[in-house]
């Protein structure tokens, strides 16, 4: 993972690679640039880890249960492509509810390596598949799975498994996520596996209801980052005075998400006083979507070859199977 470990892959956010690795950093450099921006990837605190828990159970966001649903009915021939005494390697695990059902339907595995970037949430995690899965190696790995990270040596000579649910990969940009795909590659090896959870492109309204929930949780993990801001940088952000937006954009096939000031307004944050103009934007998140077509292609533009798909009646998700 070389290019990984120079930098980082841009994680929905522009020019995120400018940025180094620290929050601080992070957001002088995202809140100096023009539009101003500040990578997905920090909505995840514990309050936010808290909300997107709460997200996935709004009756408005479809991506978690149909992708669950999707999981659990083509479990049997998912398992079909896990060989014998494999190590399943989940990218970014935020909940093991989606590694379970593969887990429960192939017995075969002999290894899980949930990758986190939070180590004790991990640990929790991982005592809990180890006490409910007691015939199976359960070897955590605390890392930013976007960047370089060693998997266990216990699992060198097991074939590898690559699991990425969620639709994680919607937040890098195309030519990142393309990238991710080819360094995922790298550290599985030859003869690996990938199973991927990608949304669909869809009804822009069924879209845009997603990530403009009635009850407004959404609108709360946006502003939260705000919040994080405020507690871990010493940031004065008035939070009503910014407004949470989403919209699908039809040209980039992505959902964005902003938030925007509402007045002409100076805030200080890291050291640092940023001006914003009234209706002026912090585009904090892209949730890219694909067809099944469009996702075959840039797996194939990483690597891989395409070995199976499966997708829900409504086709708004799809889980794709991938072999190296
Ligand atoms: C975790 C990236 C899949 O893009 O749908 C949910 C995050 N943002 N609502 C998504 C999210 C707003 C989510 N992913």
């Amino acid at each position: 993972m070389a290019a990984l470990a120079r930098s980082a892959l841009r994680y929905s956010a522009r020019h995120e690679a400018a940025a180094s690795d620290s929050f601080s950093d992070h957001v002088i450099a995202g809140l100096s640039d023009t539009p101003k921006w500040v990578s997905a990837k920090y909505f995840y605190d514990a309050a936010g880890s808290g909300l997107f828990e709460e997200i996935t159970e709004l009756p408005e966001y479809y991506p978690t249960r149909t992708e669950l649903s999707i999981l659990q009915r083509s479990a049997r021939d998912i398992a079909g492509y896990i060989p014998l005494s494999a190590a399943l390697v989940e990218f970014g695990t935020g909940s093991t509810k989606k590694a379970r059902i593969v887990i429960d339907a192939a017995p075969q595995l002999a290894a899980y390596v949930p990758v986190d970037i939070s180590a004790s949430f991990l640990a929790q995690e991982a005592a809990a598949v180890r006490r409910d899965v007691p015939w199976i190696a359960v070897l955590p790995v605390a890392a930013d799975f976007t960047r370089d990270f060693e998997l266990p040596p216990q699992i060198r000579s097991r074939p590898r498994v690559g699991f990425f649910p969620g639709s994680t990969i919607g937040n890098f940009e195309p030519s990142d996520a393309t990238e991710f795909l080819r360094q995922a590659g790298r550290v599985l090896g030859q003869g690996a596996t990938m199973i991927v959870g990608v949304d669909l492109i869809k009804d822009i309204a069924v879209l845009n209801a997603a990530y403009n929930d009635a009850a407004g949780v959404t609108a709360e993990f946006n502003l939260n980052i705000l919040t994080r801001m405020n507690r871990e940088l010493c940031g004065n952000f008035d939070l009503s005075s910014f407004r949470h937006r989403a919209f699908y954009n039809t040209e980039h096939h992505r959902i964005e998400m902003h938030l925007e000031s509402l007045k002409s307004q100076t805030v200080t944050a890291a050291g640092r006083t940023f001006s914003f103009a009234k209706g002026e934007t912090i585009h904090t998140e892209n949730s890219y979507k694909y067809t099944v077509d469009s996702f075959r292609t840039l797996a194939r533009d990483a690597g891989w070859r395409w070995a199976a798909t499966w997708t829900d009646e409504k086709k708004h998700f799809s889980v794709h199977a991938l072999k190296l």
